[in-house]
């Protein structure tokens, strides 16, 4: 088995953009392969979260595969061949339930909880507690869209994450210094990330996708 590296995840979220700034969903979907990896790592009580992200990392490989694979080469490609198919389902669940944009939704709401949950272990003081981090992170962000039960779970697993040191080892890096330094250069770029989808999917109405 791999072990996981932050360097890898940095390397896969570069590639994400085109120069025109579309998103690459191969390296979107490798990004978050990597980050599956960390989280494994972390122990089985967050395997129902691994699970998760599994699943939906799982429908959009099977697209990227699939026989319409050249529609699905960027997030932007994508959004336009499944709406001018009717392959969404837009306001209610009905016959589109793994559409690539539903899904795609899923795991680009949790990257700003990454983006957010990076940013605050890149400037935390020694001291700080990876679980607070998270939580916070979390309730900023990715929580709103979650059910009470889904929320009680994630509140319970941040609790047994691994404390900062140990977290920073489990990354892969290097010294602390070389942690914060990857993290200065992983953060923007995940940041702009998030931000193209955001305003792609914003424009096409699709933030609420079912
Ligand atoms: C370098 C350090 C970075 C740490 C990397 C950790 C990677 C975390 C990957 C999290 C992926 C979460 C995807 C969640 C997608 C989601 O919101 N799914 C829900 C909705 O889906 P549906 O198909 O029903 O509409 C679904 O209900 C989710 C269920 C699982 C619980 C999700 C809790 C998410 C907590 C996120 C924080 C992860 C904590 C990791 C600690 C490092």
């Amino acid at each position: 088995l791999a072990s996981f590296s932050l360097q890898e995840v940095l390397d896969a979220f570069k590639l994400c953009l085109s120069e025109n700034k579309e998103v690459y969903l191969e390296h979107y979907v490798s990004g978050w392969r990597g980050l599956v990896k960390f989280l494994n790592s972390l122990g089985s009580v967050f395997g129902f979260i691994s699970k998760d992200a599994v699943g939906k990392i799982k429908i959009l490989e099977g697209y990227l595969e699939g026989d319409n694979s050249s529609q699905y080469a960027t997030v932007q490609l994508m959004v336009k061949y499944e709406l001018d198919n009717q392959l969404v389902d837009l306001t209610k669940r009905g016959n589109h339930p793994e559409s690539g944009c539903r899904t795609l939704l899923r795991l680009h709401r949790a990257l700003r909880w990454l983006e957010l949950f990076l940013e605050r272990l890149r400037v935390s003081g020694q001291d700080e507690k990876t679980s607070v981090m998270c939580a916070d992170a979390y309730d900023q962000s990715l929580s709103q869209h979650h059910p009470w039960v889904v929320r009680k779970a994630a509140g319970l697993a941040f609790c047994v994450l691994p404390g900062r040191e140990a977290f920073f080892q489990v990354m892969n890096v290097g010294s602390a210094e070389q942690v914060v330094s990857v993290l200065g250069e992983a953060v923007p770029l995940i940041s702009e990330v998030y931000q193209i989808t955001e305003t792609l999917y914003a424009e096409q109405q699709l933030l609420q996708l079912p």
